[in-house]
């Protein structure tokens, strides 16, 4: 397969080939994972989740052992150690934070003075304006096609919208699988992409087979929302912990009582292998993945199939 390189800014603003971001994802992507993406020349992210600075600090450590490459780690705001988590990534000047399920915006100085990377997730078009303001280095826009916790516009519909509202490079991310995708979104304006659901099926990634084999089987209509009703929608395989969320929004049960239920719940499934009491945190396209493969293939695979469609598409046009 050709490989030549997809040139959007991305590259030179991370210091990385390809415009390929692996989505930073709790329990799951670990320094083993993050090390293989960035050594194949995209961008892999450690997953803090909300664990301890001390995890994330081992992480960081293997991850610098098995590659000389730029990674970044994931900080999601809700997690109880976020401030020990920040502070630990200024102070390892870790090339890349991406931020979750929050606003970032009083860390963003902070990092960027000790040449930490800031690139907030966000999934509104209100957040992206604000957070452009405090001079973050670029934005994932995730649509709601993502797994894990999610907004409440399509990748279709948000990109394009905060491409337009910030003069910011904007990352796609919710939805993406293959070359179709990182195509589609570099002609929604997009910069690149971030893509999670794929690389846990990546051979490198850490989390449990049945987890893997689980995602492998899935078909189109086999993820669900639950917790909408709580304010923190979330996206996982439909299983038999899914099912008691939907029953129990269904007879409007307590948001307390709902919540509770998903507390460990993503660790018994990314750890322990329950896919079934566990929340399978993963996006719409887990039906799309069919093979356990190296990062480094699935990386290559898309940036050569993206290259091959632009081609295709520029020939579509008459002059
Ligand atoms: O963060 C994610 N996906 C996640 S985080 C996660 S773990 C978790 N644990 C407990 C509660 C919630 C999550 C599993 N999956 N994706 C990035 C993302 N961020 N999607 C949407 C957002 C988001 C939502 C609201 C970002 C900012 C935001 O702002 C609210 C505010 O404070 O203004």
């Amino acid at each position: 397969m050709s490989n030549r390189l997809i040139r959007t800014g991305l590259g030179e603003l991370l210091g990385i080939d390809y415009p390929v971001i692996q989505g930073g994802m709790a329990w799951v992507s670990t320094a083993e994972l993050a090390a293989a993406v960035s050594e194949a020349g995209g961008i892999g992210i450690i997953g803090s989740g909300t664990a301890p600075a001390a995890w994330v600090e081992e992480q960081v450590r293997l991850t610098r052992r098995l590659t000389g490459k730029p990674f970044g780690v994931n900080v999601m705001l809700r997690s109880p150690f976020v401030e020990e988590v920040i502070e630990l990534v200024r102070k390892e000047r870790v090339a890349l934070v991406t931020t979750g399920a929050g606003n970032p915006g009083r860390y963003v100085p902070d990092l960027q003075a000790a040449g930490v990377k800031v690139i907030p997730v966000v999934s509104s078009v209100a957040l992206a304006r604000r957070l452009a303001r405090t001079g973050v280095d670029a934005l994932i826009a995730e649509g709601l096609e993502s797994g894990g916790h999610i907004g409440e516009l399509t990748t279709m519909a948000l990109v394009p919208q905060i491409v337009d509202a910030v003069e910011l490079p904007v990352i796609a991310a919710g939805g993406i699988f293959d070359g179709r995708g990182l195509a589609a979104a570099l002609a929604l304006g997009a910069a690149g992409v971030q893509m999670g659901t794929r690389f846990m099926c990546a051979a490198e990634c850490t989390i449990h087979p049945r987890v893997k084999e689980a995602i492998i089987k899935a078909r189109d209509r086999d993820t669900v929302v639950t917790g909408t009703s709580t304010g923190h929608p979330v996206r996982a395989l439909y299983n038999k912990l899914s099912k008691t969320y939907m029953e129990m929004e269904e007879k409007g049960a307590p948001a307390e009582e709902i919540e509770n239920l998903g507390i460990g719940s993503l660790k018994a499934a990314m750890i322990d292998g329950d896919v079934e009491h566990g929340t399978v945190m993963a996006g719409q396209v887990s039906a799309m993945v069919r093979q356990i493969q190296p990062a480094g293939e699935i990386i290559r695979e898309i940036v050569a199939e993206a290259g091959q469609i632009i081609e295709k598409l520029n020939r579509l046009v008459v002059r």
